[in-house]
């Protein structure tokens, strides 16, 4: 049952490239970049996550749509043109999306990402503005257009998601994968049962989930795994401007998960990177087929992803990632980092 590598569906593709033919010479093939479109609410660990995004050789990101999550929409849009611009790509599209949750109030976390989202990181605005347009027809005109060839990673509350599934539902169809960065099939964040991308957006995960495609979720289950210890925050610190002006102030403000104990854990996770870094390298993590609901009615546990690894196969709708090999995950994530002209400017 237990799966070593998530490896089983993404890497199928990969072998759909041909093998060359015996007894010619042929040049080593790169290896095709795989298209990725990033629904994000930067929020800290987005930040992080769209600058792997931008930085890893066997990804091509294709967009960014924002959701409001960690802060509101203006500042999660404004954050997006920020850092795509430290990461040398303002040409990256954003588009933002909707700007609060299907039913319910907001529910941001500046407590955990500070009042501007990035924590103690201050970058200067981006010079390129938002793109006209609203996230969901952006999602499904881009997937429409390429079916079968886009990555859709998600890293905050699910809105944006739900819509575009709600207004083409043929969406589930046309991805090449999806990946969100949220859930938990044992305890949660911002309450004993849910995790806060969740906790925001119930309805929208319910929808999600209920698509009839398979959710690829990477959950506290995992991300607590993948933490900036001391060790990994000195070797920031030999990334420049990159370091100096986001990874290490973001991290320093970032409070993580108080009630985990960040401190005596070895240093704050980095949730979303992990999500976007299983699509490039699916190898480094573990993997297990499940039911997954969302609960949307409970008084105490609104927004828990119920968990079912025993669900008969027909009815999994989930491939829930419950490990990552973490020296190899840093080394991943900071030598994609390297990759960036910032990361050899002066911090
Ligand atoms: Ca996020």
């Amino acid at each position: 049952m237990r799966r070593r590598g998530c490896a089983g569906p993404l890497a199928a593709r990969h072998r759909l490239i041909p093998r060359p033919r015996l007894g010619r010479v042929t040049q080593p093939a790169a290896p095709a970049r795989q298209r990725v479109i990033l629904d994000c609410d930067p929020g800290i660990d987005d930040a992080l996550a769209i600058v792997f995004a931008c930085a890893h050789p066997g990804l091509d990101l294709a967009g960014l749509t924002t959701v409001s999550g960690n802060v509101d929409l203006a500042k999660v849009t404004r954050n997006a043109l920020s850092v795509l611009e430290l990461a040398g790509r303002p040409d990256v599209p954003v588009v933002s999306g909707a700007g609060q949750p299907l039913l319910r109030p907001p529910l941001d976390a500046p407590t955990v990402h500070g009042e501007s989202g990035l924590g103690a990181a201050q970058l200067p605005a981006g010079w390129a503005a938002a793109a006209s347009g609203h996230a969901v027809d952006f999602l499904i005109g881009e997937i429409g257009a390429a079916q079968g060839e886009i990555t859709l990673v998600a890293t905050g509350p699910l809105t944006n998601i739900a819509l575009a599934l709600r207004r083409e539902p043929r969406l589930a169809r046309w991805v090449r994968d999806f990946v969100i960065m949220g859930g938990s099939a044992g305890r949660g964040n911002v309450t004993p049962a849910a995790e806060f991308n969740i906790a925001v957006d119930p309805e929208a995960a319910a929808i999600v989930f209920g698509a009839g495609w398979r959710v690829t979720m990477v959950g506290l289950d995992v991300t607590l795994q993948a933490r900036a210890t001391p060790d990994i925050q000195d070797r920031m610190r030999e990334l420049g401007r990159l370091g100096s002006s986001l990874l290490l102030p973001g991290l320093l403000g970032y409070r993580g998960e108080p009630e985990q104990g960040d401190a005596a854990a070895g240093g704050p996770p980095v949730h979303d990177v992990c999500a976007v870094a299983l699509v490039a390298a699916p190898g480094l993590f573990s993997c297990v087929p499940a039911r997954v609901e969302v609960e949307t009615a409970g008084r105490w546990t609104a927004g828990m992803t119920v968990t079912d690894f025993a669900a008969a196969q027909a009815s999994r709708n989930a491939l829930v990632v419950t490990a990552v090999d973490v020296a190899a995950f840093w080394d991943l994530v900071l030598g994609a980092y390297q990759r960036l002209p910032a990361a050899h400017e002066p911090g």
